[in-house]
């Protein structure tokens, strides 16, 4: 097998350090090596260093690529995504922009309900397409894992349709994609009146969803108006029985125990926490759960944004995400979050890099496999044409990467897609 390596690299944010989650100051403790040089082999990191030391590998058949003035990340680990759907929600911008909030077009049927008629009516094909589409896009901002939730279905055919799509995507895109059941995502039409009804037809679907290997995750949004504290626990319980690793929506609009609900089940992670209390942020740090903050939802709503400062100061493990989706976070830019992280969260940006690589593949259980450049790691590589990582966040709105390694296959060349299809 030849290696590649690359040389020269003006930043090589290793994130070397434990396969767990960083959490309060330790999301600082950064490993940047100046001039550095990683060696892969097949998929597989063999060495990292700094200097020539890359040199006792070459030989006839090594590619070398060069990577003075680049920044080189781990592959970027988008870990909260709505990804696949059908149809888009830009009719209701009007109504917001004249302040109808996020739960008012939900209770009149829109939102994620509007959402939910067009991927009942998309066909498995059309889904594909439409979510390969958004991948593309991923990868090309230097997103290579993507957590993936169904949940615009509600029915037991369009829940399983978005699923396979995403497993077809798993298996023919060079994103890797983990799987989230979120059949518990709004009540539909047919069963408003009927709650305890459509949570057994939920519970339902587990069994199957986990037979054929469909999702590795269970997630809720527990929220007001949409999943009761009781309703939410329900569900993760039963899912939890099943095998399900769990993930909550948490305090995104309101607190009403979705922390509680996960410190006391072991969620993997919990997500939004935009109105959380004080005191959650210590049980969210004792119980090693992700908080996965998702500041671009903030920024489209218009709302607040979550403490990430009192966060990590109370020593809890941060991951940062997109939250794409159709109606809260129309975008597929990793990079904007981190800048929305930056500017609007007070992240700095080491902390940043490792809610976004580590942390991020924490919270998809992949800690062992990706989120840092290290031997024995997955060559996940992205090479960024900036001078040094305080760029990446300074300079925003715009897509930095120059290349994106997948495996140690080029997936992305110059900002553009050059893998095979398979
Ligand atoms: O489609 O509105 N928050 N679920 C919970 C979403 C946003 C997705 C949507
Ligand atoms: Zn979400």
């Amino acid at each position: 097998m030849s290696n590649l390596i690359f040389k020269n690299i003006a930043q090589l944010v290793t994130m070397r350090g434990p396969n767990r989650l960083r959490k309060g100051q330790e999301m600082r403790d950064v490993e940047i090596l100046e001039n550095g040089y990683v060696v892969v082999q097949g998929d597989t990191i063999i060495d990292i260093g700094t200097g020539d030391g890359y040199r006792n590998y070459m030989d006839n058949n090594t590619e070398v690529v060069d990577a003075s003035g680049l920044v080189m990340t781990p592959g970027l680990v988008d870990s909260h995504t709505h990804l696949v759907h059908g149809g888009s929600r830009e009719h209701e911008l009007t109504m917001k922009l004249e302040g109808y909030s996020y739960l008012d077009i939900l209770r009149a049927g829109g939102g994620i309900l509007n959402t939910v008629k067009k991927t009942r009516k998309t066909s498995f094909e059309d889904l594909y397409e439409k979510a390969k589409k958004s991948l593309d896009i991923m990868v090309c901002f230097g997103t290579t894992t993507v957590e993936a939730k169904s949940g615009y279905g509600l029915d037991f055919d369009t829940e399983i349709k978005q699923l396979e799509v995403a497993k077809r995507l798993n298996d023919s895109h060079p994103v890797d994609i983990v799987s989230t059941f979120m059949g518990a995502h709004a009540y539909p039409e047919e069963y408003k009146h009927n709650h305890d009804a459509f949570l057994e037809i939920v519970i339902k679907m587990l069994p199957y969803i986990k037979e054929h290997n469909l999702a590795e995750f269970c997630d809720v949004f527990c929220e007001r108006e949409v999943f009761s504290y009781d309703e939410s626990r329900y569900i993760l319980e039963k899912a939890k029985a099943y095998g399900f690793k769990l993930k909550i929506h948490a305090d995104e609009m309101d607190s009403i125990g979705a922390v509680d609900i996960a410190c006391t089940l072991g969620c993997v992670s919990a997500d939004h926490l935009v109105e959380t209390k004080d005191e959650d942020f210590t049980k969210l740090a004792k119980h090693d759960i992700v908080a996965n903050l998702l500041p671009a939802t903030s920024f489209n709503l218009n709302k607040n944004y979550a403490k990430a400062r009192q966060m990590i100061e109370m020593g809890c493990g941060l991951a940062l995400s997109t939250d794409y989706n159709p109606g809260s976070s129309p975008t597929e830019n990793i990079q904007l979050v981190m800048q929305l992280a930056g500017l609007k969260l007070k992240m700095t940006p080491k902390e940043i890099l490792t809610a976004v690589t580590i942390n991020g593949a924490c919270a998809v259980k992949r800690e062992k496999e990706i989120g840092s450049i290290e031997v024995g790691k997955k060559a996940d590589l992205v090479l960024f044409a900036v001078p040094n990582i305080d760029y990446l966040v300074y300079h925003f709105g715009i897509n930095h990467v120059k290349d994106v390694y997948k495996n140690g296959k080029l997936v992305v060349h110059n900002q553009v897609i050059c893998y095979e299809e398979e």
